[in-house]
């Protein structure tokens, strides 16, 4: 086991500043009302840096200074934008340690997973949306012998992104590197409860962007991220959060006719059919690993796969495997390198996932595994932990509609095919699902009646750059990832021309 230095201790791979402050025309620039808030480490939950508390004032000042940069960055090459977004790559790529571990020490998670995943794969969305803006081509019609229209992709302007608290350099990278690849001009709020491993990202690759093309603004979301969502000066929302803040957002941009999307939330079914227990081999114990993935992000994913649908045939039996296995997911100190489920974000989403699992005791479900806080001794005792449980119910149980965002997974059984996709489609979120089946029919069939924006197919939690993501339903509209996430970042100009000598 390897144990990385907490930050602040020798031989650390991060050192936080005492104070971050706001990020606007390429320097770092300070609160217009002169108030910060502080920024407590789930780990041990204290307080580690400061960070400026955003206001309407400064929201202005970043859309100052996004306006000025976003003409001319507009009119770059792709070629130069997309040595540009190499070059942020490379240099995250050279301080992957850093970045992992201020990820850890703001979010709580394991290292392991900004080791392995988080942070190769931001890196990647930085190469891939390079790559995509190189290859992308416009399109000519030939309307007669006399005349064309050529259509050509645009930037939007200035884009504002708010990001969550989850996955903050993950999602950030989802959001920046398409809006900045197709040369739009950026105004950035960061979740108020991690974004100190943002500002840990921008002193690395700051200097690589022309000054006002990427601009962070901190703060509290009505403090902050309202005033920036509802201004006229935007072109576009790029929303990652929860469903309700979601609707808030819908609701202010739509005054502006605003195109916006928006990554919400979701209560994720992952269903297992019969045919997975046909034998016990690497396939079943496949299948046993994506039961747990709830545990991933501490079940702080939008993607958890947070109700296990099994076929009746196999219940008892899988579940008695699956409750073992969950057993065996190993809780410890974030930045341990075998700790599966670390700490969660703050003491407010830690205080609410336990009272979500005391609705669940009190409801009837019946805990399996896990239902309650850990305390992890020495230094963690101030820590956020919960230990990863397992209920069994009923699905018209509240614990199987609303989404809880804690390592909470809720079982239950069904009959028949139909069964299973009734309950699938049973909430109001329609974001992720998981499909178990060692049959290639039963998986299609589930895949195309499900009704959610991703279909994991005997696998889960894969985010590739080059493929899409997003929800149907209150789980949001549009998609990240994949080429086609540009298209929300760019506009079409139809340049229609007649080479006609003759008269209209
Ligand atoms: O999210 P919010 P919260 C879900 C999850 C969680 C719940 C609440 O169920 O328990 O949402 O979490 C900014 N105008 N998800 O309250 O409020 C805010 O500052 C503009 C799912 O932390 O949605 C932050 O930067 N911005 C999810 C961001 O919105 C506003 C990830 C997200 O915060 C704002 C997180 C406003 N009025 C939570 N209010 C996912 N889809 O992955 C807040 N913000």
């Amino acid at each position: 086991m390897t144990r990385y230095a907490s930050p602040g201790q020798p031989g650390s791979a991060v050192s936080f500043a005492q104070r971050y402050d706001h990020f606007i025309g390429g320097e770092y620039v300070k609160p217009v009302k002169g108030e910060y808030f502080d920024n407590i480490t789930p780990v041990t939950g204290e307080r580690f840096t400061e960070i400026a508390r955003g206001t309407h004032e400064d929201v202005e000042r970043a859309l100052d200074a996004a306006e000025a940069a976003a003409p001319a960055w507009g009119r770059t090459s792709p070629a130069e934008r997309a040595a540009i977004l190499n070059g942020i790559a490379d240099r995250m790529e050279a301080e992957l340690t850093r970045l992992a571990v201020a990820e850890t020490w703001d979010n709580g998670k394991p290292i392991r997973e900004p080791v392995i995943a988080d942070i190769p794969l931001a890196i990647d969305q930085f190469r891939y949306f390079a790559a995509a803006i190189r290859t992308q081509e416009g399109t000519i019609s030939q309307l007669d012998d006399n005349t064309a229209a050529y259509h050509f992709n645009e930037p939007l302007g200035v884009v504002a992104q708010i990001v969550p608290w989850n996955v903050p350099l993950f999602l950030t990278s989802w959001k920046l590197a398409p809006a900045l690849a197709a040369g739009n001009a950026v105004v950035l709020k960061p979740a108020e409860q991690t974004p100190a491993s943002i500002h840990v990202w921008l002193d690395l690759v700051a200097d690589l962007l022309p000054p006002g093309v990427l601009n962070v603004v901190n703060g509290f979301g009505p403090e902050a991220g309202k005033p920036l969502a509802s201004s006229k000066r935007i072109r576009k929302v790029s929303f990652t959060g929860g469903t309700e803040t979601g609707r808030d957002i819908l609701s202010y941009t739509s005054a502006n006719i605003v195109p916006t999307t928006l990554e919400l939330g979701g209560k994720n079914p992952n269903i297992f059919f019969a045919d997975v227990a046909a034998e016990k081999d690497a396939f079943y114990d496949k299948a046993l690993e994506g039961f747990t993935m709830f545990t991933l992000v501490e079940g702080e994913a939008c993607q958890c796969p947070s109700r296990a649908l099994i076929q009746s045939s196999i219940y008892d039996q899988f579940l008695g495997d699956a409750k073992q296995r969950t057993e065996s997911v190993k809780l410890g100190h974030p930045l341990d390198d075998e700790t599966m489920v670390g700490a969660l974000v703050s003491e407010e989403q830690y205080r609410k996932v336990l009272s979500y699992i005391e609705q669940g005791k009190k409801e009837g479900a019946k805990t399996l595994a896990g239902g309650g806080a850990a305390d992890l001794g020495g230094e963690l005792s101030g820590g956020f932990y919960v230990t990863p449980t397992l209920f069994e119910g009923d699905h018209s149980m509240s614990i199987f509609q609303q989404e809880l965002f804690g390592p909470i997974v809720c079982a239950t059984s069904f009959s028949d095919f139909d069964d299973a996709i009734r309950l699938a489609n049973s909430t109001e979120y329609a974001l992720g699902a998981g499909v178990w089946t060692r049959d290639a029919g039963t998986a299609y069939r589930a895949g195309r009646a499900i009704q959610a924006g991703t279909v994991f197919t005997n696998c889960y939690h894969q985010y590739t750059a080059h493929s899409a993501i997003g929800g149907y339903g209150q789980s949001g509209m549009g998609r990240e990832n994949h080429k086609m996430a540009l298209n929300d970042y760019q506009q079409t100009k139809n340049l229609l021309v007649s080479y006609s000598p003759d008269a209209l």
